[in-house]
């Protein structure tokens, strides 16, 4: 295959190619040469692709009509490396899923029913459910389209949009089998405490300052000569916490994100900085925001230690990053667990068209 339809969005403070499955090759190989081409990878330019250079600009969302009870579409994440030639499953991406609901309903798999259209998402690399809520107004002749324009403004993303609240239950374990893999509130590894958790994303959650960082780093001072010290510090931790989280060899994988966390300096509920997992973030992911909220949550844990946590049953955690904060409010259920995670996202439709490989 030589060449797919496909739309380009942003989705959250991530960017990537949108494709309906049976317009992509099904065979694994097959499709990851393919994307390898759409991306222009591995180059750490993507000058001859559509990737912007980062890993938050090198992601692709492949959507179909779903044939589960009560879910209106599948979406799998892929993750196309921009350096070398991997394109992987292991993670999911709730940026990315911002864009699904749009374009499930741009492709027509999904009918608007009124002003707000909840699409309910399986997330096919994790096995679990995301509702997002689009607006979906009538023309004057009553025709529903997405409106992508709106008030709503998310740190990370100039501007304001329409906003798409996503809604995640139980996504507790996602891909490691359980919360808290190792069933500890912390191991120790390499002499640091760390929370091995996986509330939608495997993340080690670790305090700043114990591999010598500040947490309030920018992206630059993170990926700077000067922090290559604390970098192969922070590899040799994820390395060696990958088959403790049941993830196997995680050399090669996206996951788990290294997540530095302090305290709080906005106002908010902690500070984090996150390594995804080699190249710093610009903010945080959605789920990995929602599984750092998680760790904060966690009695015992280093992020509890620094962290500052509202009161009630319902709490909205902001978690502080490089580009701003996300907020993430967690519903707890009666056991003090977390039940559900929700969040405000935009999405951006920006070309629909034709690639070439
Ligand atoms: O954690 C980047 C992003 C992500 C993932 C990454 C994400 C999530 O910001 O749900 O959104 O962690 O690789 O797109």
């Amino acid at each position: 295959m030589n060449q797919a339809p496909v739309m380009w969005m942003r989705g959250g403070t991530s960017k990537g190619g949108y494709f309906l499955a049976d317009e992509i090759p099904s065979d694994e190989a097959e499709r990851a040469a393919f994307l390898l081409g759409v991306m222009g990878s591995p180059d750490p330019r993507q000058i001859d692709g559509m990737g912007g250079a980062d890993p938050l600009t090198s992601k692709v969302a492949v959507v179909k009509k779903s044939e589960r009870p009560g879910i209106d579409v599948d979406y799998l994440f892929l993750q196309v490396f921009v350096d070398q030639a991997i394109v992987t499953d292991a993670q999911n991406c709730g940026n990315i899923l911002a864009g699904v609901g749009p374009f499930a309903i741009e492709r027509g798999l999904v009918e608007p029913t009124g002003d707000e259209t909840d699409v309910a998402i399986f997330m096919e690399n994790t096995g679990q459910v995301a509702i997002a809520t689009i607006q979906t107004p009538a023309d004057e002749i009553g025709k529903r389209a997405v409106n992508y324009s709106g008030e709503a403004k998310i740190d990370g993303v100039p501007g304001s949009h329409a906003p798409i609240p996503l809604e995640f239950r139980d996504t507790a374990g996602s891909s490691c089998g359980a919360l808290l893999p190792t069933g500890n509130a912390y191991d120790e590894i390499e002499g640091v405490k760390c929370t091995l958790i996986d509330n939608g994303m495997p993340c080690i959650v670790f305090k700043a300052e114990d591999v010598g960082a500040t947490g309030y780093e920018t992206r630059e001072e993170m990926e700077a000569d000067g922090f290559a010290a604390i970098r192969a510090k922070i590899e040799k931790i994820r390395l060696a916490a990958g088959p403790l989280m049941n993830l196997g060899d995680v050399t090669e994988k996206s996951v788990p994100k290294m997540t530095l966390v302090a305290p709080p300096v906005h106002g908010g509920a902690v500070t984090t900085r996150v390594f995804i997992p080699h190249r710093a973030h610009a903010s945080i992911g959605v789920l990995g925001a929602v599984t750092a909220a998680t760790a904060c949550l966690v009695e015992g844990s280093p992020a509890a230690e620094v962290a500052e946590i509202p009161e009630g049953q319902t709490k909205t955690l902001s978690i502080e990053h490089p580009s701003g904060e996300m907020s993430c409010v967690m519903s707890m259920g009666d056991d003090g667990e977390v039940e559900t995670a929700a969040l405000l996202r935009t999405a951006r439709k920006l070309m629909d068209g034709v690639v070439f490989v």
